[in-house]
């Protein structure tokens, strides 16, 4: 059959030599006390199609509702799977294991007794521990183990930027690149939502909880009579896969919808208003996620509009959602291109985030998470880490991270994105000069806010790929797996991946390994480097190379360049201040051109282009180097995919070598366009000689 991609990495594909592991297999599954919707049953089934599908051998579930067990029928190998507390009742006194200790949606697997035990701290948690089973039993894994696993965090979801119109018609998702949106068209919430339902299916698997369903630009129509409905059938075909449902609002729905004459966050009717229809989403769908709230940025209304804090802003919803047990995640991206102008040396969008959130950090209900991107400005190719993280102390945050390449190629260029949030969960922001990861304050440990986590844009469509690249995949598995515990190794997950995806073959796994980690810096190298940011067209479409639709607008993706110097001054000593946001050693290192890192040189300091870096080379110089370095690797893609022709079906095949071929060429475009326009701006000539406007 065609892989058409669609199974991504649940496909359960026949393992090699699949005869050797008969008798290891179990041939039942025992479900624990499971209703028709539990996503305990989900984990039975699931386990029940992998095992025949990867082992040619049937694996029947069984569900136990109490009573005397085992007896005559007890088949010689079956996997239990339940709740810890269902297993309780379930396993004889004598041979009752003892379980490790798990946190909501953690997990317990053990394969080293007669019966194979997946029991979860609750439902949920069952269910990602038939997916871990699983997914080791595709590996060709069948090592005896036993061992729990606890997410890190409480907060593992989903934003999908997922409009109701596009047009009038059809559901278009906002930076996706993989089709139409799962769940919206012409308005409403699709009537067939098998798609949305396999999507829910793909993210339990690598342990994602919640999924935002709209886009963050939000429109008041999602909370019309009409899409709550809808929405509720979003909620219950997550249900089964442990998935609950979050929604993006509109600040001034009130107005918008409700008719009244303002939407002031403190105005009683207001209050009113979202109190009721925080109920009425409840009464259709009772484990509602929560809130996903922009406000105040990119034209959005929010309670600035009123001269309320963005505080009394997040509050408002969480008092609504607090009874209900739902959470108010509030979006630190906030900020205003009205009042900056590039011609002031001093102003800067970086700091906006960080001058926004200036003391509210005691201000927050407990239920509220400020979700921060993870740079100061936008998912550029290379920022550092947000200061606001070692701002909010008292507040409860979570970590934004994209997973659709908006800047980054839009998968058509393939790009592994894991080795980019590793150094941005690992950077230590040294608060108070003590140890402070981002993944540290995220998770909670670092300030003892147990309500955080994090937050990946999926740009998830309908297309077969999902993401409109089999190879992007790679991006969407890790988010979940990083999510699950920050520590996940780029290496590790992308192999283990590619052998679910695509092949066990030393080869497919070598190769895929060598393109994807040398992605990144790839990009990086062709796109912008030394932290000018990517150097796209960021006034249409964010895609491909245009370094001057930067300057001289007010949104404030400057980097200054003239004939002689290039750079923003983000220092405090003489420039924007931004350096002085950060926790002091990390402010001081910032500060000094001598030791601020070099890739990210140029974010924080001006200077001239023939600035010589640690290498040798000048600025200018590493500019085209990096150039002609990065589109050179990205030119070994397609024959480095082409080896991989006969272990690979031809429809993933054929469709993956299109977008390779293509992007090589795109990164000579990029090449080219970036290394003339800092030829005819410096006016210093190549070295090499390879710069063709001379
Ligand atoms: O990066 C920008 C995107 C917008 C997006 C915005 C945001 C949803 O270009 O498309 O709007 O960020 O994160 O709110």
């Amino acid at each position: 059959a065609a892989e058409t991609g669609i199974d991504a990495w649940l496909r359960y594909a026949p393992i090699p030599e699949a005869h050797k592991y008969a008798g290891q297999i179990p041939t039942q599954v025992v479900a624990l006390n499971s209703s028709e919707l539990s996503p305990v049953l989900t984990g039975a089934k699931e386990l029940e199609q992998g095992i025949s599908s990867i082992f040619g051998q049937s694996c029947k579930v069984n569900r136990w509702h109490g009573g005397r067990r085992g007896g005559a029928h007890r088949p010689a190998s079956s996997i239990v799977i339940g709740t810890v507390a269902e297993y309780s009742s379930y396993a004889a006194k004598d041979s009752k294991k003892s379980i490790p200790k798990l946190v909501n949606d953690g997990f317990y697997l053990d394969t080293t007794g007669r019966e194979v035990l997946i029991l979860g701290s609750n439902e949920r948690g069952a269910l990602y521990g038939a997916f871990e089973y699983l997914s080791l039993l595709a590996q060709g894994n069948v090592t005896k183990i036993a061992y729990a696993s606890n997410p890190e965090v409480p907060i593992r979801w989903i934003n999908q930027w997922d409009n109701l119109r596009d047009g009038g018609t059809h559901g278009s998702v906002e930076r996706g690149y993989g089709g139409k949106s799962l769940f919206f068209w012409n308005g409403e919430v699709r009537p067939d939502l098998t798609r949305a339902a396999q999507y829910a299916r793909l993210l339990a698997s690598i342990g994602i909880n919640a999924v935002v369903v709209n886009n963050v630009n939000a429109n008041e129509t999602i909370l019309n009579s009409t899409n709550l409905d809808g929405i509720a059938r979003i909620a219950d075909v997550f249900r089964p896969y442990g998935v609950q449902l979050g929604l993006s609002l509109y600040f001034a729905s009130p107005k918008a919808l409700g008719a009244l004459t303002t939407f002031d966050p403190l105005d009683q009717s207001v209050i009113k208003w979202w109190t009721n229809i925080t109920d009425e989403i409840y009464e259709r769908v009772p484990d509602f996620a929560g809130y996903l709230v922009k406000a105040n940025s990119e034209g959005q209304p929010g309670p600035l509009t009123y001269n309320r804090t963005l505080a009394q802003g997040a509050n408002l919803f969480a008092k609504a959602l607090q009874p209900h047990g739902g959470v108010c995640v509030f979006r630190a991206f906030v900020y205003d291109s009205t009042t900056i102008n590039e011609t002031v040396w001093t102003d800067d969008r970086a700091n906006a985030a960080v001058d926004f959130f200036d003391g509210l950090d005691d201000q927050f209900m407990d239920n509220v998470v400020v979700q921060i991107k993870y740079g100061p400005i936008d998912f550029q190719v290379r920022e550092p880490v947000s200061p606001l993280f070692s701002h909010l102390r008292q507040t409860a945050t979570s970590v934004e991270l994209q997973i659709t390449p908006e800047y980054l190629g839009q998968n058509v260029h393939l790009v592994y994105l894991a080795p980019l949030w590793k150094e941005i969960l690992d950077f230590d922001l040294r608060v108070d000069r003590a140890p402070s990861t981002v993944k540290s304050i995220v998770n909670g440990t670092r300030f003892n806010n147990p309500l955080g986590g994090f937050a990946g844009v999926a740009g998830a469509g309908n297309n077969q790929t999902w993401l409109g690249s089999h190879l992007a995949m790679s991006n969407l598995y890790a988010y979940g797996k990083l999510a699950w515990n920050a520590d996940a190794d780029s290496v590790e997950m992308l192999q283990a991946w590619t052998k679910l995806t695509f092949s066990h073959d030393q080869k497919v796994i070598d190769t895929i390994t060598s393109m994807s980690m040398a992605s990144w810096p790839a990009y990086e190298g062709f796109s912008g480097n030394l932290g000018i940011q990517t150097l796209t067209n960021i006034l249409n479409g964010h895609y491909g190379p245009d370094p001057q639709s930067q300057e001289n607008n007010p949104y404030g993706q400057w980097y200054r360049a003239d004939a002689t110097t290039i750079g923003m001054d983000r220092t405090v000593n003489n420039g924007t201040g931004n350096a002085g946001q950060y926790p002091p050693e990390v402010a001081a290192a910032y500060e000094s051109v001598d030791t601020t890192p070099e890739n990210l040189l140029l974010w924080f300091h001006h200077l001239p282009y023939t600035h010589v870096l640690k290498s040798g080379e000048t600025i200018i110089q590493h500019f085209y180097n990096a150039h002609y370095n990065g589109s050179a690797v990205s030119n070994t893609f397609p024959s480095q995919w082409e080896s991989l022709k006969p272990y690979i079906d031809t429809q993933r095949y054929e469709e993956q070598l299109f977008r390779l071929v293509y992007a090589a060429g795109h990164s000579l475009v990029w090449r080219d366009s970036i290394n003339n326009y800092f030829f005819n701006v410096s006016s210093i000539a190549d070295e090499q000689h390879r710069v063709l406007n001379h």
